[in-house]
C-alpha cells in the first residue's frame, strides 16, 4: 500500500509537489497553474511512441535544428534537438502554455525559446530564417543525393554547388554510389510507398525461396513501426537452421542482377565473429551483417508514359518524337527504390529485428539504457552482461526487453 496522503493534502492546500521516480525523473505538481502535468519518463525505450501525434508544428521546428546541427557536424546538438522532439511526440495531447512542459525531461534552454515563440507566434523566427538560408536549402539538396554525407556536401557548398544538377554539371569526379546518386536523385528523393515496399518484397522472396528454399524474410525499418512511406525498403533474411544463410547474399544479388532487378549493388560480408570481437560496440552495431544497399528497379503497374495527366487543352504535348521521348525519360515504367537487405543467423535474429526496426532515436536510447542502466552492452548483434561477464541470449524481441528489465514496447509505438 502506498501512501499518498502527503501529495493529495498538499495539492488541496495549492502547495507545489516535487516528485523524483527512480529514473531520475523530476515531475514538479503545480496545483494552481491548471497545467496539464505528464509524466514522461527519459529513455524514448520507456515510451510509446506513436506514428501520429499531437505536437507536429514543434516538433518539426525542433527537427530543423536538428538537421541543421548534424550538418554542421554537431552530433550532441543534433541528438539533443531529437530528443527534445521526441519528448512532445509522447505527449498525450497538444502543448498549450509553457507551464505543460514542466517536469518534461530533454527540453534544454534552446528547444525551450523556440517552442514558447511558436506557441507565442505561431512560428519561429531562428527556424524561419534557418530554412531561408542559403546553406541550409544547399546541405539539405546535396546530403539528399544517395552517396553523399556532411562532409562531402559542405566541401561541394564551399566550391559553389548547391544542387543535385550543379554537381551533374560540375565534372567532378563521383564514386560508384553518388554517380548512381545523382541519376535516380528524383526517384530516391520521391517517398516509397507501403504498397511498393510489398511488391519489392515479393520480389525478395521470390529470389531468397530460389536460392535456398525455406529461408524467411522480414520486413523491418520504418514500414514494420506502420509508417505509410519511407526512404528505402528494410528487409532481413534468416533460415531456420543456423548456418545455412551463410553466403546467401551473393546468389540472391546474381539472382536479381540476370533479371534485370537492380541498378545498383553494394555488398558487405558479415564481419561479425562473437569469439573474436568480444561484446559489440554501439558504434559497431549496424553495419556488420552480410549486408547489401542497393537500388531495385521496380516496374510501375499502372505507368503508361504515353498519356499526359497533367496536360491541359491550352497545353496540349506537342507530339513529335522529341516530346514523346522526353515523356518518356521523365516517366519510365519503374522507379528507382533504395532498398536495404540484411542476412543473419537465426541465433542473432532477435537483436538484428530489434536494431533494424528502429527508429533511430529508439535504438540510441536502447543501447544507452543498457550501458547506463544495466551495465550492458546491446547490439543487433548480441546483449552482453558485463556484471555476469555472459551473453544474455534470446529468441524473440519480449525476451530481449525482459533482459533489460523495460517493458516491451510494440514496433508501432517506438516512433520515437
Ligand atoms: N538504424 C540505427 N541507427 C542508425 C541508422 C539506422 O539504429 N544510425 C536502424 C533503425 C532503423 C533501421 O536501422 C533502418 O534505418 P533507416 O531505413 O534509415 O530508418 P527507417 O526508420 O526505416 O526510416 P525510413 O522509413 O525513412 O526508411
Ligand atoms: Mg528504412
Amino acid at each position: 500500500q502506498l501512501d499518498i496522503s502527503w501529495f493529495t493534502e498538499s495539492m488541496a492546500a495549492g502547495h507545489p509537489v516535487d516528485i523524483q521516480d527512480r529514473h531520475r525523473l523530476r515531475v514538479r505538481m503545480e496545483p494552481s497553474s491548471g497545467a496539464t502535468v505528464t509524466t514522461v519518463k527519459g529513455y524514448a525505450c520507456q515510451r510509446r511512441t506513436p506514428l501520429q501525434h499531437h505536437n507536429t508544428l514543434l516538433t518539426d521546428a525542433l527537427l530543423v535544428l536538428a538537421e541543421n546541427a548534424e550538418f554542421c557536424e554537431n552530433e550532441g546538438r543534433s541528438v539533443a534537438f531529437r530528443r527534445a522532439g521526441s519528448v512532445l511526440k509522447a505527449l498525450p495531447q497538444a502543448v498549450r502554455k509553457m507551464e505543460d512542459l514542466q517536469g518534461l525531461p530533454c527540453l534544454g534552454g534552446h528547444s525551450q525559446r523556440v517552442i514558447k515563440e511558436i506557441l507565442e507566434d505561431g512560428k519561429s523566427r531562428e527556424v524561419e530564417m534557418m530554412l531561408q538560408s542559403k546553406q541550409y536549402q544547399a546541405m539539405k539538396a546535396l546530403t539528399s543525393i544517395f552517396g553523399v554525407g556532411v562532409k562531402t556536401a559542405e566541401r561541394w557548398f564551399r566550391e559553389g554547388l548547391q544542387r543535385h544538377t550543379d554537381v551533374v554539371n560540375s565534372g567532378y569526379k563521383l564514386n560508384h554510389t553518388q554517380q548512381a546518386g545523382v541519376q535516380y536523385y528524383d526517384d530516391l528523393n520521391t517517398p516509397v510507398t507501403k504498397a511498393e515496399a510489398d511488391a519489392i518484397g515479393q520480389i525478395v522472396e521470390e529470389a531468397v525461396q530460389a536460392v535456398l528454399p525455406g529461408a524467411e524474410i522480414t520486413l523491418t525499418g520504418g514500414f514494420r513501426r506502420d509508417k505509410l512511406t519511407g526512404h528505402d525498403v528494410d528487409f532481413l533474411i534468416t533460415h531456420p537452421e543456423e548456418g545455412k544463410e551463410e553466403g546467401l547474399m551473393p546468389k540472391v544479388v546474381s539472382w536479381l542482377e540476370a533479371r534485370g532487378l537492380l541498378l545498383y549493388q553494394k555488398t558487405n560480408t558479415n564481419s561479425y565473429l562473437e569469439s573474436t570481437d568480444g561484446p559489440a560496440r554501439p558504434s559497431h552495431n549496424m553495419d556488420r551483417f552480410e549486408r547489401c544497399f542497393s537500388i531495385f528497379r521496380l516496374e510501375r503497374p499502372h505507368a503508361r508514359p504515353e498519356q499526359h495527366p497533367q496536360a491541359t487543352c491550352e497545353e496540349q504535348p506537342q507530339d513529335d518524337d522529341s516530346a514523346r521521348e522526353r515523356r518518356a525519360s521523365q516517366s519510365p515504367g519503374w522507379k528507382a527504390v533504395r532498398v536495404d537487405l540484411v542476412v543473419t543467423p537465426v541465433s542473432q535474429f532477435a537483436f538484428a529485428l530489434l536494431g533494424w526496426t528502429g527508429s533511430q532515436l529508439f535504438e540510441r536510447d536502447l543501447r544507452r539504457w543498457a550501458g547506463q542502466e544495466k551495465h550492458m552492452s546491446l547490439s543487433s548483434h548480441a546483449l552482453y552482461d558485463s556484471k555476469q561477464n555472459r551473453y544474455l541470449r534470446a529468441s524473440s524481441e519480449e525476451e530481449i526487453f525482459a533482459h533489460l528489465g523495460l517493458e516491451f514496447i510494440p514496433p508501432a509505438e517506438r516512433n520515437a
